[in-house]
């Protein structure tokens, strides 16, 4: 297909409540919407980097600058093939997978649109709704927290993540589980201990939960490594996972016994997909994780969920527990039993209402042949 112009659109929504997690809190939530017209046909893609470099190094605001100064200017007025093809162009560039990712998401997008196909056929997917749970951030205390899970239980979602902390850890998940004996239940630390420090969390071992997810440092597989063995409770890796090859690694060294994927942290799809093989191969457990994604991204997330592999709940909620008024045109729910249908059109299926578009746009860039 021939590029014949890409659109950025960086995006500033507000969140229905804030989202607190250990390396911030999370009011509006900022992203880049990345239209790319080839032949009269649009394709859409979500670059997932937030406002703050809390959660990654990339920022919204990183993320403009390469996409804009080397990224566009490469592709714009060229055949691209593939996914794939375009990551070959883009791998002179290092880091910034979450821009890469973006441009990736656009490109599966128009493929799928000119094929008539959707995206989960394109991937490979095997069902037309897969499992989701709810991730919920720090509350102001334990009793609202306890309230909050009680709330999303109710709504219909069969697993919950909550986030936690030092002194926000192990009083916050004990009130949980007792409130909720049953409930699939897992906790996400965003990075928030050391191997040191991560000893407070030894009396969660008793607590049945599925997993805990990221407690060190994202460039510290090795201290993981040394931390899964101390506990019963599968480590599951988030930020420490940029590529295949981390994936292998962290495995291979038992630094975690399960993988949240998300595309934007592993560079775009087509890594994602591989990791997702490597796992499936292994018997190693993955779920898809979220950044809060407006509903061009969740269709991405949904059909990347419909593969095999993913044998876990991911964090893919209904457009509801985020967003008042989304970007497009379509509402995700929930299902009675916690699943997300996907998409059906070609391509993304998804439909972009302009006129919310245009009400959450707080620059916009465009580049033609
Ligand atoms: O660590 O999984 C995370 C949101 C933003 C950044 C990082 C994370 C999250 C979530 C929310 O947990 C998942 C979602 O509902 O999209
Ligand atoms: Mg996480």
């Amino acid at each position: 297909m021939r590029i014949d112009q890409i659109k950025l659109c960086h995006l500033r929504m507000p969140l229905k409540s804030p989202f607190e997690t250990s390396f911030g809190r999370i009011l509006h939530r900022d992203c880049i919407l990345i239209i790319i017209n080839s032949n009269g046909v649009s394709g859409y893609g979500e670059c997932v980097a937030d406002r703050d470099p809390g959660y990654s190094y990339e920022t919204s605001g990183t993320a403009m600058h390469i996409l804009k100064d080397f990224f566009l200017p490469l592709l714009v007025g060229k055949e691209i093939q593939d996914g794939v093809d375009l990551q070959r162009r883009l791998a002179f560039a290092r880091g910034h997978p979450m821009a890469k990712s973006g441009l990736e998401m656009a490109i599966w997008d128009l493929t799928g649109k000119l094929q008539g196909k959707s995206f989960k056929d394109l991937l490979g997917g095997v069902s037309d709704q897969v499992s989701v749970g709810v991730s919920i951030g720090i509350q102001r205390t334990t009793q609202d927290l306890v309230e909050s899970v009680s709330g999303f239980i109710s709504q219909g979602y069969g697993r919950i993540k909550i986030k936690i902390k030092p002194d926000r850890d192990i009083v916050d998940t004990f009130e949980v589980r007792k409130a909720f004996p049953d409930l699939l239940l897992q906790v996400d630390a965003n990075s928030a201990y050391t191997l040191e420090s991560a000893k407070v969390l030894k009396p969660l071992d008793n607590l049945n939960l599925l997993m805990i997810e990221q407690p060190l440092d994202e460039d510290d597989l090795w201290d993981h490594s040394k931390l899964q063995p101390q506990f019963r409770t599968p480590l599951c890796l988030d930020e420490s996972i940029l590529s295949l090859r981390h994936a292998r690694q962290a495995i291979e060294m038992g630094a975690c016994r399960i993988i949240n994927i998300k595309m934007g942290r592993v560079g775009g799809l087509s890594e994602a997909i591989k990791i997702h093989n490597y796992c499936h191969k292994w018997a190693v457990p993955v779920w898809c994780g979220g950044m809060l994604e407006t509903g061009v991204g969740r269709a991405a997330n949904l059909a990347l969920a419909s593969l095999p592999g993913f044998s876990l709940p991911g964090d893919i909620s209904a457009t509801d527990r985020y967003y008042e008024q989304d970007i497009i045109t379509h509402r995700y729910t929930l299902n009675p039993n916690s699943t997300i249908d996907l998409p059906t059109g070609p391509g993304l299926g998804v439909e972009l209402d302009l006129k919310a578009l245009k009400s959450f746009s707080i620059s916009e860039i465009e580049i033609r042949a």
